[in-house]
């Protein structure tokens, strides 16, 4: 469910979403899918925010093949964070005010479990950091210098993220709008991904180089558990894209799942928690698009 609070601006956004999904093998559009879904089993099931075809293939890949849905959205999130055309996610994400790429990520497993980096500098496939941190260490969160050591430590390597195109749309900022960092309500493209396997385990990963240009050091809600990721193997998941500070106030992802908990639908919810953006003070002008899926594999766009 998506929502651009500037109404005028609304059907544009619509139309540039384009939500994909998978379930039973068909890839299609969301209206069809509610149709197949009828006469077949939900599971597997992979969605994703945006345009992110081939990285629900890439997920589709490995659900198909019975395999974990946390391996599915790892391997779904890192093809836009490899892409140098990609501009809000990984190698091609568009700089901040300073004019560097620091990216954030994140992942849950169906067992609870979380991992997270945030502004993460020079290496190109935070959400698989964020497993590692996940897997490897006590803790949840690991941001920056120490994010980087930890990935170079366990055999990241060490990269060039600002692509020759991403300096060239940073040097003409600079131009115009003077250091001041404005939310653009058109471009940006974050990945959330989210899956269940033929096994019914849940998963979901959220990995974005935040809004451009934005100040040095500021962090979005895509890293942050709750905000831009939430995962309850019981209930559902959900995950979000758009203006990480409004997803933030509303703890958007985590009041989805809550509300699929007590029995609302991933449409309804999604829906729900739109709305509760409008309640946030200020500015009216941006942009949030939520995804959920529940355990039935019921889903909202
Ligand atoms: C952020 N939610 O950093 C991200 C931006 C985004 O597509 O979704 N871009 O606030």
């Amino acid at each position: 469910m998506k929502l651009n609070l500037n109404k005028v601006k609304r059907r544009n956004f619509v139309k540039q979403s384009g939500l994909i999904a998978i379930t039973a093998g068909i890839v299609t559009d969301l209206r069809k899918l509610e149709i197949l879904a009828k006469s077949h089993s939900n599971k597997p099931i992979v969605i994703a925010t945006w345009n992110n075809h081939k990285a629900v293939m890439q997920a589709w890949e490995i659900l198909s093949k019975d395999g974990y849905a946390l391996d599915a959205v790892e391997a779904g999130a890192r093809i836009p964070e490899q892409d140098p055309e990609d501009t809000s996610v990984g190698y091609g994400g568009f700089p901040d005010r300073e004019g560097r790429v620091t990216l954030d990520a994140c992942i849950m497993d169906s067992e609870g479990n979380a991992g997270s980096v945030l502004f993460l500098q020079g290496i190109m496939h935070p959400v698989s950091v964020a497993r590692l941190v996940m897997e490897k260490t006590p803790h949840v969160y690991l941001s920056g210098e120490g994010a980087k050591i930890f990935a170079l430590e366990n055999g990241f390597k060490e990269e060039k993220l600002l692509t020759d195109k991403a300096k060239q749309a940073y040097e003409q900022w600079k131009e115009k709008q003077q250091y001041i960092p404005k939310i653009s309500p058109e471009h940006h493209d974050t990945i959330g991904i989210l899956a269940m396997d033929s096994k019914g385990r849940l998963s979901g990963a959220c990995t974005t180089s935040g809004m451009a240009f934005k100040m040095h050091g500021r962090v979005g809600d895509s890293p942050i558990i709750g905000s831009g990721l939430y995962v309850d193997n019981q209930i559902g998941a959900a995950s979000a894209t758009g203006l990480g500070e409004a997803v933030i106030k509303k703890v958007g992802s985590f009041s989805i799942v809550e509300m699929m908990r007590n029995g609302t639908s991933p449409e309804k919810a999604c829906k729900k928690a739109i709305a509760r953006l409008t309640e946030i003070k200020g500015p009216k002008d941006f942009q949030v698009g939520y995804i959920a899926i529940d355990k039935s594999g019921a889903f909202c766009e």
